[in-house]
């Protein structure tokens, strides 16, 4: 039989976790879980890679992506977004209120606007003082499990046996003005095939991107593989395209309609969190190094 409601979020961010089983266990739908479980982290300004409080970009604004994806296929996202406080709803307002997947920049704040997010300033003082210091230096050197340390990937599968997942970030500290990372991208951030399973993804997100990492880990599953053995060889095709150079930090987990999870990260110091009648754990991840 499988286990579900279920719901696994990257890192251990028990708040967000603790918030989709609540919508989960009185028989909320997937979709609805995800995107009130990472809105926790968009909301809190001491997390600093995702909404309220992420770190800007070298220019000094913070950029958000996100997206989400439904156990119909259904999939909205926003790109470099500034001023909205939850751009994970956004998307979700782009899935089901246009006829487009992604909106970028200008275009998705206007729109976010229109459908009643209020202007926020995303910028702490405790981003801003930091961003002030790194330009003294303006070393752009992401810090394994440091900088990528808070994105927030999010897949659930709920008591009717469907699966949604959601991703949400302020991307990589310091990126140049424009650049997108993996999360908002579906197939890369996040992939979600209701007949199969979902995958997300965190760390550095150019890596994620160039292999497609969340759509290969469930076509992977789809081929027989486990969630565990699926996120083990997306690990590996990453690190087949990056031999001699390992110092980045990635971690992708995955979900089976069985209720079976999975994770894996190249270097240690990853984990995530999995919720169920079983119990609320932090799973530390195995990684491709020791
Ligand atoms: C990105 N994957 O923008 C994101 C970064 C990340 O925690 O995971 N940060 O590349």
């Amino acid at each position: 039989k499988a286990v579900r409601p279920l719901v696994i979020c990257t890192w251990d961010f028990h708040k967000a976790s603790a918030k989709a089983w609540e919508v989960l266990k009185d028989g909320g739908n997937a979709l609805d879980a995800v995107e009130q479980g990472v809105k926790v982290e968009e909301a809190d300004p001491d997390n600093q890679t995702v909404g309220v409080g992420g770190r800007p970009d070298r220019d000094g604004n913070v950029t958000l992506d996100a997206c989400i994806m439904d156990k119909d296929g259904n999939c909205g996202a926003v790109l470099a977004m500034q001023n909205i406080a939850h751009p994970v709803s956004v998307a979700r307002k782009v899935m089901e209120e246009t006829p487009h997947v992604m909106l970028a920049g200008k275009g998705a704040e206007q729109f976010a606007y229109a459908m009643g997010f209020k202007k926020t300033d995303l910028l702490t003082q405790r981003s801003k003082q930091e961003w002030l210091e790194w330009k003294k230096t303006s070393k752009y050197e992401p810090v394994i499990n440091i900088e990528n340390h808070d994105t927030i990937g999010m897949l659930a599968l709920d008591q009717d046996g469907d699966i949604s997942g959601a991703c949400t970030t302020s991307g990589m500290a310091y990126k140049m003005a424009g650049r997108v990372g993996d999360s908002p991208i579906i197939g890369a951030g996040l992939f979600v095939d209701n007949e199969i399973g979902g995958a997300t993804a965190t760390g550095v997100g150019e890596e994620v991107v160039r292999t497609v990492g969340s759509f290969l880990i469930v076509e992977l599953m789809r081929q027989g593989k486990s969630p565990q053995d699926a996120c083990e060889e997306g690990v590996k095709r990453i690190i087949a395209k990056n031999k001699d150079k390992q110092d980045f930090q990635i971690g992708f987990i995955a979900i089976n309609k069985k209720g079976e999870t999975g994770g894996y990260c190249i270097h240690p110091g990853f984990s995530y969190r999995t919720y169920s009648e079983a119990g609320h754990v932090n799973n530390p991840s195995k990684s491709y190094l020791e």
